[in-house]
């Protein structure tokens, strides 16, 4: 088999997070309403058919809305599913039983080339509207809406399509060409342009152990979620044996899984992903959409605010809204939300209020003509004050932007930098002595925990590596509210001729925080407290060669001092007064982000060993290069 040609590397283990399959017994609480499933193939435009799973509840007596979600990660098929019986089949996502509350009829469906789904995997958002024949999600998704509401008896001719991250996208490509029984979306966390940010780069910097490992996983064999097997414990050490990124083909894939292959023959924003970014075919709201996002979502956390801007350009009847809250990737799917990592949300169930107070609501007006239609257009759960906040705009139209500027010597301030002896900070980039992106020992992507929620780590693990600067200001007198997008502006130079900077946004918390350190002590270890606690707010990569341009990446001028932005996406967070705001600038990002090798060379992905080398990065904070980070500032909370 295929997964033998890869060195017998590689074993199948049951998948998790968001790519877990789609239905599962509900063996945990008494059935409180009984389902009857069944699998079908439904033909696709090609002659393809795909597996698809329809739940209906027993007992229905009038027509019902259908509930489609399109995923590549698995449905149970009629096998599996008569053995369940007669127990009922529960979604397994909790969602499902904020739904039910209103009846629906749910379905499930795997895309092409996934299972028992015909056709080839995709791996792809392609859409060419002047080509109908195209394979492609869009299609697929009109497809299957117009067979379902032709032969599923009883339903009320109205359908929504709604899914997390995969099923996310196939629900945001369905406003590319909706069907008319189509009336409500849920895009959430959908990749939007995998060159430019989401899963797979950032800003054209490879997500070196995402895009790997989720190859594998998604390419390796169409019949299961297959997880590369590591021969190490932390995969940092694989990553940096494994060296320069040819070696993943010469070593394990030999050149058989097509999306490494594409990925590793398109390092350039070219018209290969820029026929990927398909949000940017959207120029108005044709569907009601639910954009959702999270603030610390450890793979689509960019998608669903583009997705969210590109339809808000024409939208008078106020349909196209987004909600974010501080919440991992489908984090508000999964769980009640009362946590993320150590981080408490001060008694609020974020997850279970968004499914029961916005979501259900949401496709119960579009679907059930029930309630009242949404007047906001974004709903955030803001971290810090630990609210609920409704905008009538987004950004708020009271957003003012403050300065905050690095001084040299380490602090930082809202008033700009003087003239300095010194005016800038340096160190030392080695790429064969990384900085890691999380504590180590570092697991694989999928299928351990520890992925999902390390962007809400303490940044302590690193601070005071002779290769991270920290910037800290003095402790707030007064709460900072920050709604809205943010952007850093680095003032920096390199020794070598490319290079990448990171700039990561941190809360500090005091170091006797009374009210978000853990209520039981007693049972609670040292580390599990936020006395201390580096929370990072926001964090990102800017790959020097492509600092002017996306397309046909340049070298830089070795020591000159360059405008470096580092956009840093949109945040709803409150810096409470005691606390100290903290910037921490490293080149590194290791495995997550490959390595840059500081020389010039035209691909990072065909760059030898001997072209790594370290380099000396300096930031400045002088009155003529001033490195800030702009902050989209609200006046306090009542
Ligand atoms: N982040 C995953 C993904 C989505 C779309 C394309 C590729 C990967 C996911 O969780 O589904």
């Amino acid at each position: 088999t295929f997964r033998h040609l890869l060195l017998g590397a590689v074993i199948t283990l049951p998948p998790l997070a968001a790519n877990a399959p789609l239905l599962a017994a509900d063996t945990t609480q008494a059935p409180h309403a009984a389902f009857i499933a069944k699998e079908v193939m439904v033909p696709m435009r090609d002659g393809a058919s795909l597996q698809t799973v329809i739940v209906t509840p027993a007992g229905q007596t009038g027509p019902l809305p259908i509930l489609l979600t399109r995923t590549p990660y698995g449905v149970p098929d009629q096998a599996m599913i008569d053995q369940e019986s007669p127990k009922p089949i529960s979604r397994e996502l909790p969602s499902w039983h904020a739904f039910q509350k209103d009846g629906y009829i749910m379905v499930y469906q795997n895309l092409r080339g996934r299972f028992k789904s015909e056709g080839e995997f995709l791996k792809s958002s392609r859409y060419d509207e002047n080509n109908p024949k195209q394979p492609n999600e869009t299609n697929d998704a009109w497809d299957t809406i117009d067979w379902l509401v032709k032969n599923i008896p009883n339903n009320n001719g109205r359908v929504g399509l709604y899914g997390v991250s995969y099923a996310g996208l196939t629900s945001g490509m369905a406003l590319l060409n909706p069907h008319p029984a189509l009336k409500a979306i849920s895009e959430q966390a959908s990749p939007a342009d995998q060159w430019m940010n989401d899963d797979d780069h950032h800003y054209g910097a490879l997500r070196e152990s995402y895009t790997f490992e989720y190859t594998v996983m998604e390419e390796a064999d169409r019949n299961a979620n297959t997880h590369f097997d590591f021969s190490t414990h932390d995969v940092y050490d694989w990553y940096l044996a494994l060296g320069p990124l040819t070696n993943v083909n010469d070593h394990y894939l030999h050149n058989k899984l097509g999306y490494w292959n594409a990925t590793m023959a398109h390092p350039d924003y070219d018209a290969f992903w820029k026929e990927e970014a398909w949000y940017k075919k959207i120029h108005a709201s044709t569907v009601p959409n639910l954009n959702v996002a999270g603030f610390w979502d450890q793979e689509d956390p960019w998608g669903p605010w583009q997705i969210f801007r590109a339809a808000g350009q024409h939208d008078p009847d106020n349909t196209n809204l987004i909600v974010a809250g501080p919440w991992y990737h489908g984090g508000w799917q999964r769980t009640d939300g009362d946590t993320i990592g150590l981080l408490p949300m001060g008694g609020h169930k974020t997850g279970a209020e968004f499914r029961e107070e916005i979501e259900a609501p949401f496709f119960a007006y579009y679907l059930h003509d029930k309630g009242e239609k949404p007047t906001w257009k974004a709903r955030m759960f803001e971290t810090g004050s630990n609210t609920w906040r409704s905008y009538a705009t987004w950004p708020d139209a009271h957003v003012k932007t403050e300065t905050l500027w690095f001084h040299s010597d380490g602090t930082l301030s809202f008033t700009p930098p003087a003239k300095a002896e010194t005016p800038f900070r340096q160190y030392i980039s080695d790429p064969a002595s990384p900085v890691p992106y999380r504590a180590r020992p570092i697991s694989p992507t999928y299928p351990t925990p520890e992925w999902r929620t390390w962007e809400t780590n303490d940044q302590r693990f690193v601070d005071h590596r002779p290769d991270v600067l920290t910037f800290t200001s003095v402790p707030l007198d007064h709460d900072l509210r920050i709604a809205g997008p943010l952007e850093a502006h680095l003032f920096a130079s390199t020794s070598g001729q490319d290079s990448d900077f990171i700039v990561k946004l941190i809360d500090a918390f005091p170091e006797k925080d009374q009210k978000t350190a853990l209520t039981s002590p007693e049972t609670a270890t040292w580390a599990e407290s936020m006395n201390g606690y580096q929370l990072p707010i926001a964090m990102e990569v800017r790959r020097g060669r492509y600092l002017h341009d996306f397309s046909h990446p340049a070298p830089l001028t070795p020591n000159k001092v360059t405008d470096w932005p580092v956009p840093l996406r949109d945040h709803d967070h409150v810096f409470l007064k005691g606390h100290r705001i903290m910037v921490q600038i490293q080149s590194t990002w290791f495995p997550l982000i490959d390595r840059n090798p500081q020389t010039w060379v035209t691909s990072i992905y065909q760059a030898k060993a001997s072209s790594f080398r370290p380099a000396t990065q300096r930031v400045y904070a002088s009155p003529q290069a001033a490195s800030h980070i702009d902050l989209p500032v609200l006046p306090a909370s009542p």
